[in-house]
């Protein structure tokens, strides 16, 4: 099983990345992602096997997740992956805590962490022209976060389809 950890949007702030990607696509092309499964990921798991796949959808329930805010401020893009995301100028401390946490947990279970540093991002537009500036970027978007999905990926042949298999106990938030 193909698996990642992600801070998935209430529909409203889903709603309002896909304005984000709406108001770049003008200047960068691409495939604009569905609306439904925007989502930031916070640890990329890649192939399970089904042994520990099942047990991670069985612990994710009873795990706790800090609750937290994070400002998506800006448009980024990766050049190679041709990616157009939203995201924060700067990771939250609390956030980097959260990776950082959640991958010292799934460490327990044998999954290794990347060595490569956290990049905070919400992908919105895929196979764009890097080369092309994204428009000015929109007012900011606040995310109050209290739980995290585990999301299954599979491959199809009109591109990747996720299902989220479980989720975390959601935390009451300090700024509600
Ligand atoms: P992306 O949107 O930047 O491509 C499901 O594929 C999710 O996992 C996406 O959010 C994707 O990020 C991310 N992802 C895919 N492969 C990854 C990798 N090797 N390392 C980190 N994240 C990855």
């Amino acid at each position: 099983m193909r698996l990642f950890y992600a801070l998935w949007p209430a529909p409203t702030l889903a709603t309002s990345l896909a304005s984000w990607a709406e108001q770049a696509r003008p200047a960068t092309g691409g495939r604009i992602m569905r609306t439904e499964t925007l989502h930031l990921t916070l640890a990329f798991l890649g192939n399970i096997d089904m042994e520990t796949a099942e047990e991670l959808i069985d612990a994710t329930p009873v795990h706790r997740l800090e609750p937290g805010s994070l400002t998506l401020d800006q448009y980024g893009v990766f050049n190679r992956q041709r990616i157009l995301w939203a995201g924060p100028s700067r990771t939250p401390d609390d956030l980097q805590a959260v990776h950082d946490g959640l991958w010292l947990w799934l460490s327990g279970y044998g999954v290794q962490a990347p060595t490569q540093p956290f990049r905070p991002h919400v992908t919105l537009l895929r196979d764009i022209d890097p080369a092309k500036a994204p428009e000015p970027t929109p007012e900011p978007l606040i995310w109050h976060y209290d739980r995290m999905v585990l999301v299954a990926s599979e491959s199809r042949q009109d591109g990747s389809r996720y299902r989220v298999v479980a989720q975390s106990r959601p935390q009451p938030h300090p700024a509600a």
